[in-house]
């Protein structure tokens, strides 16, 4: 009998989807959950290529300890006593504050409690801190001061039933697919998109106002402005719900706020503003999405702010289809901060007041509890590159990736005593950092809950026996508690998450009599079947009352007086400004089929088709006067490093600005990595840093010759050598890796062993190959930058066949059989459907993007490519532009 479908939440974003999954002996196909309130079925591209990276290729199996500079294997017990015991030692002799915890919105909620009782009620410290800085914490500020707590008020429904929707700084059509489909399904809906890179979601848009960087204060205090201006307020709403107005209109006021000056000030025109204010004004249903253009910012507080502030003044807000809506990233952001994951947060959304200190020492019957607030990220990484803290343990992130200013990151991490590194992947560019390698069951081994941007709570759950030793989160940061301290273990002894749950759900309701929104006590006293069997429920959800829907519907909020605060956002230039040697905007994002530091998709050969390598973006002006072609490499500079990758001249950013994503590791391109250039600036008030901007300066590097190595997958052998100035970057495919470089001087080729080879003196073209045991196993072409290569799908398709076929075999230097033709760029990744074909089927006549997917396929299975698609039928039918190979 085939094994049956287990329902768990896909891994990724913050949508959290619901994931039908049919795994058997670690294969898995996955399906989406219908019955799951977030999707309804539906999954996005990184959702359907679950599968694909499930199997054990790359795991870190047992637990590592680094001497003499290797890794060697060893036990759970010797590795946890010998984490355990440094870490009391250095608490022992520098205190508590000497050790941090740096975790992550990708652990599950309960990993997250047990991590932070730990450090806040047993060392004694709130550092504590979690990714969830680099992403969500502007908002979680903007919340707190604005409703009094961290509270999102909509819910998805709320998205469809908005009549005006506006994503500011939020590319929903690539980062939260599903949720974009489901938008998709409402007609006439006015949507405007503000965000000064002309996004997949920008394109989709009625409206896109390709503001100036960092002038989204400027724009939403206008829109307040002419609020009053225009007595459009909700006067009802604002006397009986708000406070702060007079503060707010003065302030307001002491601007200029007439459309001209905005518009200019914004970069955008008089009349798109006017259509913004205008719907805005007239639209009683509008929901205002905001994420990372918003909250990645050293104004990321006062940009959320701004737009709260838009909702509150017209009462947009506790009603269908009215919220301003910070939309959450990563899977469990909104878990981590229930539990109080945030160094400034207590747990359970309580603050480092003496109550609140009281109740949860109280609580948890612990011998200490954490005085006060804790090191925000970057602060911790510098407290440890200062030698303040001794030992840090990072779970489920890769902060020399993530982290601004990676080269500061390397050097804290360089230093430190002592790093215990948890992860599910035996290489990471954190993981070849740590002195403890500590393996953690990944995806669809570990077991617990999730919460997503709408407040859902969702299990994930065990599908698959824990391979090697892998253990879950929680129960290794238990096992290292029970071994600081004897008097510990009582309080660390939970049998299993349902027990870890049990106590979390039971903190949120501890002498909660109403005062904290957060209250999941309908969620206590589950017994374990009902905890494996917990339904998708909304929080808040008393004991004895309904599971939860859309906040603020009775005008109250979590503030003392239970009105919410209308706080005056101040207009600021972002805070390192551009300079003559610095001239661009530096902006980095994400791509459609990538999850941050490619750990996971990077396995799946259908996710790298999309985008085979970081591209940076510059616009056709700035391209032409600084002599940058398209499909060259450009070199990018800031005050902080340098990174070199190929460069795309498009009109998708202003003049002045540059782009560039910020997946790529020095596993995957050393050379064209983000963070190295992102400066460490970040919001005073939240901590958030500005990965969004930092003053750039960018050139050619005039190449002279590229090429590509072709090698079995998860390669780990001897490439040509190659000079100092050679950029490679590799991508892994369903049975090779390829290797694409370039470079200034030439490449030598002695080393290569080959059973085939073509030298060409006169078109200078070098191409060795070779086949052993009758397989494929190495491929290099190279040739002078001016000479095109053959593409590349034919030959790594060859890597995957038991025996070449003679006339493939003969094929093999010309790197394709005559006649053959190219893919072209990979826009459909479930179907594998490629640009070449989706043109072809518009030349034959597709009109709608359905019409492609009836000829082609492309765009019939989870949809996140439909953007695209769309884009293609303009293009082709606008230009008839010749497609590249
Ligand atoms: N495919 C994919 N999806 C993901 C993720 C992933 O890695 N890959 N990660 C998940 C996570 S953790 C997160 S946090 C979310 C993030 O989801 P998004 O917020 O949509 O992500 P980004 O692409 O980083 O940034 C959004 C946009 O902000 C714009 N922006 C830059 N500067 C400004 C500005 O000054 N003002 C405004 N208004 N906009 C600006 C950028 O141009 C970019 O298009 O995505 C989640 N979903
Ligand atoms: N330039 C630039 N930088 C950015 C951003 C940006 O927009 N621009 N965005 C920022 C944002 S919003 C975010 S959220 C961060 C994300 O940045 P990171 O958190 O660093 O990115 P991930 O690749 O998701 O890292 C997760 C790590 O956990 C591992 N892992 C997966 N599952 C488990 C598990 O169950 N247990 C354990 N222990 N490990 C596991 C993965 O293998 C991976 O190494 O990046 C930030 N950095
Ligand atoms: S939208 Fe895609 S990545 Fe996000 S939860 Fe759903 S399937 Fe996963
Ligand atoms: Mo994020």
């Amino acid at each position: 009998m085939p094994p049956s479908p287990q329902s768990t939440t896909c891994p990724y974003c913050g949508v959290g989807c619901g994931v039908k999954a049919v795994v058997n002996n670690r294969q898995m196909t996955v399906t989406g959950d219908e019955t799951h309130p977030a999707n309804q079925g539906r999954l996005c591209s990184k959702g359907t290529a679950l599968g694909n990276t499930f199997s054990l290729e790359g795991r870190l199996l047992e637990p590592r300890i680094r001497r003499n500079g290797q890794f060697e294997t060893a036990t759970w017990d010797e590795t946890l006593e010998t984490a355990a015991a440094k870490f009391a030692q250095v608490i022992a002799d520098h205190g508590p504050d000497a050790v941090a915890f740096y975790v992550s919105g990708q652990l599950l909620t309960e990993d997250y409690y047990a991590v932070n009782k730990l450090a806040k009620g047993y060392i004694g410290t709130a550092n504590v801190d979690t990714n969830s800085r680099l992403c969500m914490s502007s908002a979680v500020a903007a919340h707190k001061q604005a409703f009094g707590a961290d509270l999102v008020p909509g819910t998805y429904d709320d998205l469809t039933e908005a009549d005006m929707l506006v994503f500011s700084g939020h590319n929903a059509a690539w980062t939260h697919p599903v949720l974009y489909r489901r938008i998709e399904t409402r007609d006439n809906q006015f949507r405007v998109c503000i965000d000064p890179k002309r996004t997949d979601t920008a394109k989709a848009a009625d409206l896109h106002l390709m503001i100036k960087p960092q002038t989204d204060v400027r724009l939403w205090n206008g829109l307040c402005a002419h609020l009053i201006a225009r007595d459009a307020l909700d006067h009802d709403f604002i006397d009986q719900h708000t406070e702060g107005y007079s503060r707010l209109m003065a302030a307001l006021s002491a601007d200029d706020q007439s459309l001209d000056a905005i518009a200019e000030d914004c970069g955008i025109s008089v009349t798109d503003l006017k259509t913004f204010y205008d719907a805005f004004l007239h639209t009683p249903k509008v929901v205002s999405l905001f994420s990372m253009g918003s909250n990645q910012s050293s104004q990321g507080v006062h940009k959320g702010l701004a737009l709260i502030n838009a909702h509150l003044l017209s009462g947009k807000i506790g009603k269908p289809g009215a919220a301003p809506f910070s939309i959450t990233g990563q899977p469990n952001a909104m878990g981590g901060r229930e539990v109080g994951g945030l160094a400034n947060m207590l747990a359970a959304h309580m603050d480092f007041d003496e109550a609140s200190k009281s109740l949860v020492q109280r609580y948890w019957g612990s011998p200490t509890i954490a005085p006060k607030a804790g090191l925000k990220a970057v602060d911790m990484f510098e407290a440890v590159r200062l030698g303040k803290i001794k030992a840090i343990w990072i779970m489920a992130t890769n902060p020399m990736v993530s982290m601004p200013d990676t080269n500061k990151i390397h050097e804290a991490l360089t230093n430190c005593e002592l790093v215990v590194v948890s992860d599910v992947f035996a290489r990471t560019d954190t993981m070849n950092m740590a002195h403890i390698q500590l393996p953690a069951a990944a995806w669809g081994e570990k077991d617990g809950t999730v919460t997503n941007s709408e407040r859902v709570i969702s299990r994930q759950r065990n599908l698959v026996p824990l391979p090697g030793s892998v253990r879950p989160d929680w129960a290794i940061v238990s096992e290292v508690a029970r071994r600081m301290n004897p008097d510990w273990v009582s309080a660390f002894n939970w049998a299993g998450p349902d027990e870890v749950f049990a106590e979390h759900a039971g903190l949120t309701a501890f002498e909660n009599d109403g005062k904290r929104f957060l209250d999941l006590g309908g969620l206590t006293g589950m017994s374990k079947a009902e905890y494996d069997a917990l339904q998708p429920v909304r929080w808040p959800f008393k004991k004895g009352g309904l599971p939860g829907d859309r906040l603020f519907a009775d005008g109250q909020f979590n503030t003392p007086n239970g009105r919410a605060r209308l706080v005056p956002p101040i207009v600021r230039s972002p805070a390192n400004q551009t300079t003559d040697d610095f001239p661009f905007h530096l902006n980095s994002a994400r791509v459609r089929d990538h999850w941050h530091t490619l750990t996971r998709t990077a396995l799946a050969p259908e996710l790298n088709r999309h985008l085979t390598e970081p591209l940076l973006d510059i616009h056709p002006e700035d391209a032409r006067r600084l002599h940058i072609k398209d499909g060259r490499l450009a070199v990018v500079t800031t005050a902080y490093g340098e990174a070199i990758l190929k460069a795309r001249v498009t009109d998708d950013v202003r003049e002045g600005s540059l782009h560039i994503p910020m997946h790529w590791t020095k596993q995957f391109a050393p050379f064209g990595r983000s963070n190295q250039l992102i400066n460490p600036a970040v919001d005073p008030i939240s901590g958030q840093p500005e990965f969004k901007h930092t003053p750039a300066n960018v050139r050619a590097y005039n190449e002279a010759w590229h090429g590509f190595v072709m090698t079995p997958r998860d390669f780990d052998g001897e490439l040509p050598t190659w000079s100092d100035d050679t950029i490679w970057r590799r991508a892994t495919h369903a049975h090779a890796d390829c290797f694409e470089f370039a470079g200034i001087a030439p490449v030598d080729m002695s080393g290569i062993e080959a059973c085939q080879t073509l030298d060409d003196v006169t078109t200078g073209l070098t191409r060795r190959v070779r086949v052993e045991d009758g397989r494929l196993t190495r491929v290099v072409f190279v040739a002078p930058i001016h000479k095109k290569l053959p593409p590349r799908d034919w030959l790594l398709e060859r890597f995957g066949d038991a025996e070449l076929e003679a006339a493939h075999r003969a094929a093999l230097l010309i790197g394709r059989l005559p006649g053959m033709q190219d893919k072209g760029r990979i826009i459909c990744a479930c179907r594998s459907v490629g640009e070449i074909a989706i043109n072809a089927a518009i030349d034959d006549g597709a009109k709608t993007v359905e019409d492609i997917g009836d000829i082609t396929t492309a765009g019939t299975s989870c949809g996140s490519c439909k953007g695209e698609l769309k884009q293609c039928l303009l293009k082709r039918v606008i230009t008839k532009e010749p497609v590249h190979a």
